[in-house]
């Protein structure tokens, strides 16, 4: 059981999520975002969730549904939301893109790679391990990605070493158009942790204090040397795999019932309101958090493209625009 104070705090990081996709969404329809859009509308709850338990310090590795990630990471909105216009003043100048955001700042990156964010997690775990750091590396990955040989590699080598690897399975049921049952042999991720002697836990990814109260307990045993963990939060993704897609593979009844019966923004807000909360502050911060993202969109949208000139700029350590 938790207070309503996190509770308040999850419910607003969780508005600032949603806003941050809907300003996304903004500049997808007028094509000012190039490219494919993968958004996290419908699983803020689990990146709200396990804000509280990470460090700067600590090395973070997302998937193509990266935002809400970095921003719980605490990457600058503004610099994220820019590098997502391929603007100059982006993360990485307009060059990384949605799916390719790097920020030293937070330790925080993202590949499209499906899979590929675990290896590079298991070598923030490596690192962090030989310079005895009680840092952990968090590798997130869909349930698709689970069924990578990346996820049994990065394990077994975690668990051989007892490295500080937290994986962190955000299941939607869905890698694109193929159901996760269509294609997975055991019934949950998280009991394959057993397999390489690591622990594993499932949890409601709609429910924020549920993924708040694992999430701590899971990253708390990797930091104290125990080797890897992984975390399995189910949720629903609201959209299609990117925007444009159509979506057809699953039937209405099915998208109408996990917007009825699995947002964690109404869950929360449900809880908050048993306990007291008015209507009027909720809203207040549903629309503050609205406000702070529009006039991130708006700075953004006036922000400069880079110059084509530099188009070959940054490849390597040390090269820049001159
Ligand atoms: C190695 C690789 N194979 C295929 C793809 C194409 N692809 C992009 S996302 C995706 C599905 C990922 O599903 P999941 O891991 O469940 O994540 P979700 O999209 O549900 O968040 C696929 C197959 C890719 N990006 N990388």
């Amino acid at each position: 059981m938790i207070s309503n104070a996190p509770l308040l705090d999850h419910y607003t990081l969780m508005w600032r999520m949603r806003a941050f996709e809907e300003a996304c969404l903004e500049g997808f329809k007028s094509r000012e975002i190039h490219g494919e859009l993968h958004t996290g509308i419908g699983q803020e709850g689990i990146a709200a969730g396990i804000a509280p338990h990470l460090r700067r310090s600590d090395g973070l590795v997302s998937t193509h549904r990266n935002h809400l990630h970095a921003l719980a990471k605490g990457v600058d909105p503004s610099a994220l939301m820019a590098e997502i216009f391929e603007k100059e003043t982006g993360l990485c100048r307009g060059r990384g893109g949605h799916m390719h955001p790097f920020d030293t700042s937070t330790n925080f990156s993202a590949t499209g790679i499906v899979g590929a964010s675990l290896p590079v997690a298991l070598g923030y775990a490596y690192g962090f391990a030989k310079e005895a750091r009680d840092d952990v590396g968090i590798a997130v990955t869909g349930d698709g990605g689970v069924n990578h040989g990346t996820f049994h590699e990065c394990l077994n080598m975690a668990a051989a070493w007892r490295l500080p690897l937290v994986i962190l399975v955000e299941n939607n049921s869905y890698a694109i158009s193929v159901p996760a049952s269509a294609v997975t042999a055991p019934k949950a991720h998280w009991e394959r942790a057993a397999a390489y002697g690591a622990k594993g836990w499932s949890v409601d990814g709609t429910d924020v204090a549920a993924v708040d109260g694992v999430c701590g307990e899971a990253i708390a045993y990797a930091r104290a040397g125990n080797g890897p963990v992984v975390v399995e939060a189910f949720c629903h993704r609201f959209r299609g795999h990117y925007e444009g897609d159509a979506d057809s593979y699953r039937p209405r009844a099915e998208r109408n019932r996990m917007r009825d019966e699995g947002d964690p923004i109404t869950k929360a807000e449900a809880a908050l309101r048993e306990a007291g909360l008015t209507a009027e502050l909720l809203d207040r911060t549903r629309d503050e958090a609205r406000a702070e993202m529009g006039a991130t969109l708006e700075k953004v949208r006036a922000d400069a493209m880079p110059d084509a000139s530099t188009a070959l700029a940054y490849r390597f350590v040390g090269e820049d625009a001159a």
